[in-house]
């Protein structure tokens, strides 16, 4: 019966994992079911997962502003500062570990070497330079109402070679779409503000405090509901991304490498550099603690949104990692707003495979000038999807390459997207319960030393 009580543990990863695989085989034959769906068709039939996604953005405003005010009113001030400095350490660490380690795969592996590129010529060319995006960080931790994020998201496109011109793509950079995003960092900044002013008022603020206390568990009640949704949501997510993809094997083949490259990346991030991070720092046992994450991993997956998967990954770090809620509801919407590892990571190979196929000269001071502008650029990086593909184009300025030649790696971006964002998702979490543990003795938590404790509670 321990297995039993395993399926039952892990009933509804199971069934998002069937999700996803069920979306791929569904995906791949509705393709072969017609030779041409319209995009119109496809939006349909991903309809459920569009609205999948929709419930779980819309909680995250509810659920940022209520976990992060009550979490930093609930600990006393010095302990929020104390706290905050250590996810904030790590997760910079992580981060630019994670860039290191991206450039050391590419740089071993070096998928762009002799890649025959196709020519793509800019129709119309706007370099989003690292200004613009350093600029969008700093605009959107002050949003004007609270939501809406400014974040220059250049609607690029690729025009394929026309009959006459064989092997000519054309990449058009549209005007900078303002995109309507959730602004979680603004979010983290007006939170802290608020739990912060709680915490300084004292008992004068206590209906305030225990309104977001109020909010907080009913946000997560919510939550609760929409996981159910989550293995259907994840199916038609999927399924009509698939339908949509250009043709998988001309796209692989030709991306084989470089995609081999970002993925060996961020498996080496997600299950050797960051578990073994945690059996130092938190000694516990890390494949435990992803296999209890893997309901958020996997939906993260699925809809390539680190901002999206929130709700779920507070709720696996809380009831299933045993995460304290003030430690989980405080780090996790910081991690999600500022902390990238896969991102970084492909931000870092990327850049390099398109120097390679460029033959742009790779000397120490640009591996050094790459490894800044990819961390950054993974922290302007909003979690919605494909935000890391628009902030490489800072990265790329930093080469001196046009940022048209993202159009090299564009076809097979919205499939990495969904590796990283898990990955992503994974480091947030590892961050967040390394932090926890690390402050157990402030919190006044005092934590069995037997092995049991591996258990989840
Ligand atoms: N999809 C982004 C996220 O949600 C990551 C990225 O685009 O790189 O984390």
């Amino acid at each position: 019966n321990k297995a039993l009580a395993f399926l039952k543990q892990n009933i509804l990863t199971i069934a998002t994992m069937t999700g996803v695989v069920l979306g791929v085989v569904l995906g791949m034959s509705l393709r072969n079911a017609k030779d041409k769906w319209t995009a119109r068709e496809v939006m349909y039939i991903g309809f459920p997962g569009e609205i999948f996604l929709r419930m779980l953005k819309g909680l995250i405003i509810p659920l940022i502003v209520s976990s992060l005010v009550s979490a930093v009113a609930s600990l006393d001030l010095s302990l929020s500062g104390k706290i905050a400095a250590r996810a904030i350490a790590y997760y910079l660490t992580t981060t630019f570990a994670a860039v290191v380690l991206g450039m050391v795969t590419v740089v071993t592996i070096r998928p762009g070497v002799g890649h025959k590129a196709a020519n793509v010529t800019s129709v119309d060319q706007r370099n989003v330079t690292t200004v613009d995006t350093l600029l969008d960080l700093i605009r959107n931790m002050f949003p004007p109402n609270m939501v809406e994020a400014t974040t220059f998201q250049y609607r690029t496109k690729l025009i394929p070679p026309n009959d006459h011109e064989t092997n000519l793509y054309k990449f058009k950079i549209g005007e900078p779409d303002i995109i309507q995003s959730t602004n979680v960092l603004g979010l983290v900044v007006i939170a802290a503000a608020l739990g912060i002013s709680i915490a300084q008022l004292g008992k004068e603020a206590n209906v305030i405090a225990n309104f977001f206390h109020n909010l907080m568990a009913v946000s997560m009640k919510i939550t609760s509901w929409v996981i159910f949704l989550s293995p259907v949501g994840v199916l038609f997510l999927v399924c009509s991304k698939i339908m949509e993809m250009d043709d998988i094997p001309t796209v692989v083949g030709q991306l084989g490498w470089y995609f081999t490259t970002v993925c060996c990346g961020l498996f080496i991030q997600g299950f050797v550099v960051l578990p073994l991070l945690y059996l130092a720092l938190a000694r516990k046992n890390p494949f435990i603690f992803i296999n209890n994450m893997s309901q958020a991993i996997i939906t993260a997956f699925g809809c390539a949104s680190s901002s999206a998967t929130l709700p779920l990954t507070i709720r696996c770090l809380e009831e299933k990692n045993g995460v304290d809620s003030r430690v989980a509801r405080f780090c996790l919407p910081i991690g999600s707003a500022i902390n990238m590892d896969g991102t970084a990571l492909y931000e870092a190979v990327a850049a390099i495979f398109i120097a390679q196929v460029r033959h742009v000269p790779m000397d120490f001071g640009t591996l050094v000038a790459i490894s800044i502008t990819a961390t950054a650029a993974s922290i302007g990086a909003a979690g919605i999807p494909q935000a890391g593909l628009v902030t490489m184009v800072m990265v790329l300025d930093t080469l001196g390459l046009p940022a048209e030649d993202v159009s090299l790696i564009l076809t097979v971006d919205w499939l990495l997207d969904r590796f990283r964002t898990a990955i992503n998702v994974m480091g947030d979490a590892f961050g967040a319960s390394i932090v926890y543990h690390r402050s157990l003795r402030e919190l006044g938590i005092i934590v069995p030393t037997d092995s049991s404790a591996d258990d989840p509670p």
